[in-house]
Parts: structure tokens; sequence; C-alpha cells
């Protein structure tokens, strides 16, 4: 590789020529986090404290205390957050090579069907079909799934009616050809999981979070803006913060976009 390639991307970036797209939602208290059966443990939403306000806490200076989960917000799920995952080498967001953060991404565009069905699965045929249009889905690629749920806020997010949430995601087997067949990196959603609101009643249960994290691939969750992706040919960039031992984290998940698709 050139050094001219790395000018030319500055340039082109300065230029608007490449433009980057934040797939990030705001952190915020009111932004839904996962609700599980109440006999499990619960994850906490985002809270923000002042310790001073350019006053007598603290005279020519702001800042806040936040509290959080490795799971609140768009984040990342790293392979220890599952027990498939548990004894793959590497599998806390400290200790991935920042190599993997960084790759190409397909989105497959979901959201017609979900706007008709909130429980729409994604299979092996609706991925098939997709590469029968964009082409095959290269090795180590990011795969995101569009559905357009980023657009829904408060109840409707998590969609929960009296047997649970109720969202779109990859069926066993359409999670199984991404990875098998396809050798991705990591799969992103616009939901609360990586798994459908209803991934609980599949064999296994979560199977998105079961198989991947035991392949040693990763999860993205809470994604937004995937309406400002082309089907291929962006750049995601994906760095969880550097928890020791953490099972994912909160980040900032941007895309580099050449201008024919900006
Ligand atoms: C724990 C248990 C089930 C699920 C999850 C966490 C997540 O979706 C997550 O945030 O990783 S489905
Ligand atoms: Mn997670």
């Amino acid at each position: 590789m050139s050094q001219s390639t790395l000018t030319d991307l500055a340039s082109q970036i300065a230029a608007g020529d490449i433009h980057i797209v934040d797939l990030t939602h705001t952190l915020d208290p009111d932004f839904p986090v996962i609700i599980l059966p109440p006999e499990f443990g619960q994850c906490a939403r985002f809270r923000m404290e002042e310790i001073s306000a350019y006053d007598h806490r603290g005279p020519a200076w702001k800042w806040h205390n936040i509290t959080l989960s490795e799971h609140t917000g768009t984040h990342f799920d790293a392979p220890s957050h599952w027990i498939s995952g548990r004894d793959v080498p590497n599998n806390s967001v400290d200790e991935i090579a920042p190599e993997m953060f960084v790759g190409p991404v397909c989105v497959i565009d979901c959201s017609v069907d979900a706007a008709k069905d909130d429980d729409f699965e994604l299979t092996p045929e609706v991925i098939q079909d997709w590469e029968t249009k964009h082409g095959k889905i290269p090795k180590g690629a990011w795969v995101l799934m569009r559905t357009d749920w980023s657009k829904k806020s408060g109840a409707a997010y998590l969609n929960m009616r009296e047997d649970g949430p109720h969202s779109p995601g990859p069926t066993p087997d359409g999670i199984r050809f991404l990875i098998d067949k396809r050798e991705i990196r990591g799969f992103g959603t616009e939901t609360i999981g990586t798994d459908a609101g209803q991934g609980s009643h599949y064999t296994p249960p979560y199977p998105a979070h079961y198989f991947l994290h035991g392949a040693g691939k990763y999860g993205l969750q809470c994604l937004a803006n995937l309406d400002q992706l082309p089907p291929t040919g962006a750049i995601l960039m994906a760095a969880p913060l550097k928890i020791r031992n953490g099972t994912g984290s909160p980040l900032r998940v941007l895309a580099m976009v050449s201008g024919e698709n900006a």
C-alpha cells in the first residue's frame, strides 16, 4: 500500500467526496435498554450526574460522572458476552486486535418487510436474494440488517407484548449461513439485540449471540442511519472502549461512504 492512498483518503474526506456517516444513537436516559425476563439480572440505562458546572464545585470547568452498562445504547458485543464464546481466544473488548474493528460493510435492506412484520426473519434465502442483486458477501465483512427500527422510540422500540418483545432478527440458519458460508467479521442490527425480539424461542435460544460469539465474531446493536449507507462499498469503523475483561461497550460507530453513494 502506498502512502498516497492515505493522503488521497484524507483529501477526499476534507473535500466531502468521502462522507462520514454516524451510525450511533445519542446516549440519553430515555433510550431503551433490553428487558430480560424478571428472574434475570438487568441492564442499566444511561445516567449522567453533574460534578461541577463552572461553579463552587469547580469554578472554571464543567464535567459529569456517567453510569451505564456495557450493553447500553449503540454498542459492541464481544465473544465473551456469550457462554459459547467463553473460551474463544482474545474474547473481551480489551483483547481484540484493532484491525478487527475496521472492515467493509454489506447492508441488507429488510425495511419494507419489517414494516409489514415486526417479527421479520433474516433467513439464508433473504441473504441469497440480496446477493443476486449486490454480489457475494466478501469474507471479513460487517453485515448489517437494515429494518428502519432506529426510527422508532419509546415503547415501540422494544415493542413489548404479553409474550415478550417483538422485533426482527436472523433465524439460526440465517446467522449460520453468514458465519459458516460467508465468514463474516460481525453482524449488526438497528434493534435492541443482534437477535430477534422473540429470539429466546429459537433452538438454540438467542442464536445470533450463540453462533456469532462461539465463532469469535462480533455484534453491533442499536445502530442508526443505516438508510444512509449503500448496500456495498462503505467501510465500517467500530472500536469499543478498552474495558479490561469487558464483554461489550457503548461506542461511536462510523462508516466511510464514497461520493457516488452519498
Ligand atoms: C443478555 C441476554 C440476552 C440478550 C442480550 C444480553 C443482548 O441483546 C445484548 O445486549 O447483548 S439478547
Ligand atoms: Mn449487547
